[in-house]
C-alpha cells in the first residue's frame, strides 16, 4: 500500500472540504490468463494488485457534491439528481455512471463530497476503470449503508461503465478488483460468477510486466465490435454463448462466416479451452506448459483476434526469442498497455535491460518495468 499517496490525498480533502473522509483503495488487476474471453461466458484468471485508486469520500450538508481527480487537477460539481453522461466527460463518467446505476435500483444517494487518486500507469491496460468505479460503489455503499453485496456491487460498476462509458465490457475487471486476494489469482468461471483462488508457485520465474507505453485510440469501438460478433456468432450456433460452442461444432459451420469472423470466434473457443489448460499446469505445477500456452494466447490474440500492435508484438517476439522467457502475452483488451512474461528468475534484469534498449532502438521511446504484487480486492483503508 501505498502510504504516502494515501496521506497525500486524505490531507487534499481534508483541506479542500474540512470532514474527515473515509478512505477506500481498489486495485487495478493483471490477468494471466483467458482475455476476451469473459464476454463470451468464459474462464479467466486475474488477480488484484498493489496498484490501483485511492478515494476519499464524505456525505455533505452542501447541496451540491464536488468531485476532485487529483492526478488530473480537475473538478466537478454537480447535482444528484440532474447528472447525465457527459460526452467527452472521461473520469466523470465512471462517477455518473455508478451513481446513476444505483439511482436505478432505488438506493439513495445523499449529497457527498469525494476525491481519488491513483498508482496504475494510465493506458497500461491494468483497468484503472474498474478500479475507479469500484471505490465509487463501494464508498457510497459504506457510506450509505445500501448493503449491497460484492458481487452486486462489482456488477453496479459493469452496468455503469456499459452505459455511460460506452464500453460493453466483461465483468472479469471488476470483478478481479472487488474480489482480489493478497498472493493469489483467481480462476473465475464468468458465467456462474463463482472463482477459486490460486496461490501459484512459479518455481524459478517471476511475473514481470513490461509496458509498451502506448495507447491507440481504436480499443472502445473494436471492442465493442469484437463482442458484437461474438454474440451473433453463438446465436447463428444457436448457444447463449461462445463458451457452449465446440471448435468440431465451429468448423462445421465454418463457411457460414468470413475468413476473418471464423478466425476471431476460433480464438474464443481456444482460449477458453487453453485457460483450462493453465489452471491443468498449474495444478501439475508444470510451469514450461503455462508458458507455452501465454505464447499460444498472444499468437490468438494478434493473429486471430486481432488486438495486438507492433509495439506489443515487438516485446513478446523478443522474449520468444530469447532463452531466458518460457511465456509471454499482451495483456487486457488491447492495442497497446503492457506484456505479462514469465522470465528466469536469474535473467530478470540483464532481460529487461537488453528489451529496454532493442525497444528504445525501434520505437524511439522507452518501455517500463512495472512491479506489483498480488493483492486484496476493494476495500477501506
Ligand atoms: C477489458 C475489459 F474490460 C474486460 O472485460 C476484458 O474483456 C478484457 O478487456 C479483455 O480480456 O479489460
Amino acid at each position: 500500500m501505498d502510504t504516502a499517496l494515501i496521506s497525500k490525498l486524505k490531507n487534499s480533502f481534508q483541506v479542500e472540504f474540512q470532514l474527515e473522509p473515509l478512505l477506500i483503495f481498489s486495485p487495478g488487476r493483471i490477468n494471466l490468463i483467458g482475455e476476451h474471453v469473459d464476454y463470451n461466458d468464459g474462464f479467466v484468471f486475474p488477480a488484484a494488485v498493489n496498484k490501483g485508486i485511492v478515494l476519499a469520500i464524505q456525505k455533505t450538508d452542501d447541496l451540491l457534491c464536488t468531485a476532485i481527480a487529483s492526478d488530473f487537477e480537475e473538478s466537478f460539481q454537480f447535482n444528484l439528481n440532474e447528472l447525465e453522461a457527459i460526452h467527452g466527460g472521461g473520469w466523470r463518467n465512471y462517477l455518473i455512471g455508478v451513481i446513476k446505476e444505483l439511482q436505478k435500483l432505488g438506493k439513495d444517494v445523499q449529497p457527498f463530497h469525494v476525491l481519488f487518486g491513483g498508482n496504475v500507469p494510465a493506458g497500461a491496460g491494468m483497468s484503472s476503470s474498474a478500479a475507479l468505479e469500484n471505490a465509487i460503489v463501494f464508498g457510497l455503499n459504506e457510506l450509505f449503508q445500501f448493503e449491497l453485496t460484492k458481487k452486486e456491487m462489482a456488477l453496479i460498476s459493469q452496468q455503469a461503465e456499459h452505459n455511460y462509458v460506452g464500453v460493453k465490457c466483461g465483468i472479469m475487471d471488476q470483478f478481479a478488483s472487488m474480489f482480489g486476494e493478497a498472493d493469489k489469482f483467481l480462476l473465475l468461471d464468468c458465467r456462474s460468477l463463482t472463482y477459486e483462488p490460486y496461490k501459484i508457485d512459479l518455481n524459478d520465474y517471476d511475473l514481470v510486466l513490461i509496458n509498451t507505453n502506448v495507447q491507440h485510440n481504436l480499443s472502445d469501438s473494436t471492442y465493442n465490435k469484437r463482442r458484437a460478433l461474438c454474440e451473433r456468432a453463438a446465436l447463428h450456433f444457436g448457444e447463449k454463448a461462445l463458451r457452449d460452442v465446440s471448435k468440431e461444432h465451429l468448423y462445421q459451420k465454418q463457411h457460414d462466416f468470413t475468413k476473418e469472423e471464423f478466425d476471431m470466434i476460433l480464438y474464443i473457443v481456444e482460449e477458453i479451452e487453453r485457460t483450462k489448460s493453465a489452471a491443468k499446469a498449474i495444478n501439475e505445477n508444470n510451469i514450461e506448459r503455462l508458458g507455452q500456452l501465454l505464447y499460444e494466447s498472444h499468437h490468438g490474440l494478434s493473429k486471430q483476434y486481432q488486438v495486438s500492435c507492433d509495439e506489443l508484438d515487438f516485446l513478446i517476439d523478443f522474449a520468444k526469442a530469447s532463452n531466458v522467457v518460457i511465456g509471454a502475452r499482451m495483456m487486457g483488451g488491447g492495442f497497446g498497455g503492457c506484456t505479462l512474461n514469465l522470465i528466469k528468475k536469474t535473467a530478470v534484469s540483464s532481460f529487461i535491460e537488453s528489451v529496454s534498449n532493442a525497444y528504445q532502438e525501434q520505437f524511439g521511446y522507452n518501455c517500463t518495468p512495472i512491479n506489483i504484487k498480488l493483492s486484496k480486492g476493494t476495500h477501506t483503508i
